[in-house]
């Protein structure tokens, strides 16, 4: 198997663009493309300040780095769930990379803030881990970005979690999410813009980037995503491609084909008002977050660690 790009022996194989390359032209190739992808959708302009959502695993790692490397400024923001060991280790992991960067890292603590990890906050609540957890996240990205000036918040979904994603919402036929999960969110409600620059790049990809670049990343998934309806649709797609490479960036990218002539067909959003005790967008008189934080919160406020690195 030889190198498309320089003939030498290739290292990594890519049926999906009938394409093979040795280690150095892959990331070469694997930065061009999310630069394309940043530069085509205008995920990232020079007076951003950007934000990525880093929870220590080997896409949002290296996001991070990669983001740097093309020269955006960009910080990192962490939150701890208070799972055992994987919380811990993925912190680790993540101020690893700040080192590395030289960059800044908020964090944010569940257990600092609700005296009680994800787990322990759903069982109370009788909500399924991944639901509170998507609601809290959502929410303290958003915080930390407006509170600390960042315009944009980036995230590592990739194109096997973007596929997976959508044809869970095709199967279950929920149109109320099924045309919000493109590359790029606009700014709205006073909240940053939201991107995701490895919307076209797969789960391999980036695997072997984080390889090729020595990215020390926590292996193991949090345990609440096993068994997660997202990975059997990860499978199915696998071996649909596996008979049929391409099949899945192909069927991304027709969805962004689509969904831009959906939004412009202008649905109905439901009307948000604000929150009012924290001022931010929700469709009750009170957030989730809030209303989490007065059951749960005994007075704590919102606070963000922040994590600067000493120089090397
Ligand atoms: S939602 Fe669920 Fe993930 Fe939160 S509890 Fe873990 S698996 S981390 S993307
Ligand atoms: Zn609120």
């Amino acid at each position: 198997m030889k190198c498309r790009v320089c003939g030498g022996q290739a290292n990594i194989r890519l049926p999906q663009y009938n394409s093979a390359l040795c280690a150095s032209d892959f990331v070469a190739f694997f930065e061009k493309r999310v630069s394309g992808t940043i530069t085509k959708h205008a995920l990232l302009g020079e007076q951003d300040r950007t934000l990525v959502a880093v929870s220590g695993g080997k896409d949002s790692l290296s996001l991070w780095y990669l983001l740097n490397r093309l020269g955006f400024s960009a910080d990192g923001i962490y939150i701890d769930l208070g799972i055992r060991d994987y919380s811990h280790i993925s912190l680790v992991k993540a101020r690893q990379m700040a080192d590395r960067l030289q960059r800044r890292l908020y964090s944010f603590s569940l257990s600092g803030t609700f005296s009680k990890g994800i787990e322990e906050l759903a069982r109370i609540m009788k909500r399924p881990p991944c639901s509170l957890c998507g609601t809290i996240k959502r929410y303290v990205m958003n915080r930390a970005s407006t509170h600390y000036g960042y315009s944009v918040l980036a995230t590592g979904h990739n194109l096997d979690d973007e596929a997976s994603a959508l044809l869970g919402n095709i199967l279950h036929w929920k149109e109320e999410y099924l045309w919000k999960k493109g590359v790029v969110l606009e700014a709205e409600h006073g909240l940053a813009k939201k991107v995701k620059p490895f919307f076209l790049c797969s789960e391999k990809e980036a695997a072997a980037y984080a390889l090729l670049n020595k990215i020390d990343y926590v292996y193991e998934e949090c345990p609440h995503s096993l068994g997660a309806k997202t990975l059997l649709y990860k499978s199915l797609l696998n071996r649909v491609e596996d008979v049929s490479p391409a099949t899945k960036i192909a069927f991304l990218k027709g969805y962004l084909k689509r969904a831009k002539a959906e939004v412009s067909r202008g649905q109905e959003e439901k009307e948000k008002s604000s929150c009012k005790v924290c001022g931010y967008p929700s469709y009750s008189e009170e957030c989730n977050f809030c209303r989490l934080l007065k059951r749960f919160g005994n007075g704590a406020a919102v606070r963000f660690d922040i994590y600067v690195p000493s120089e090397p």
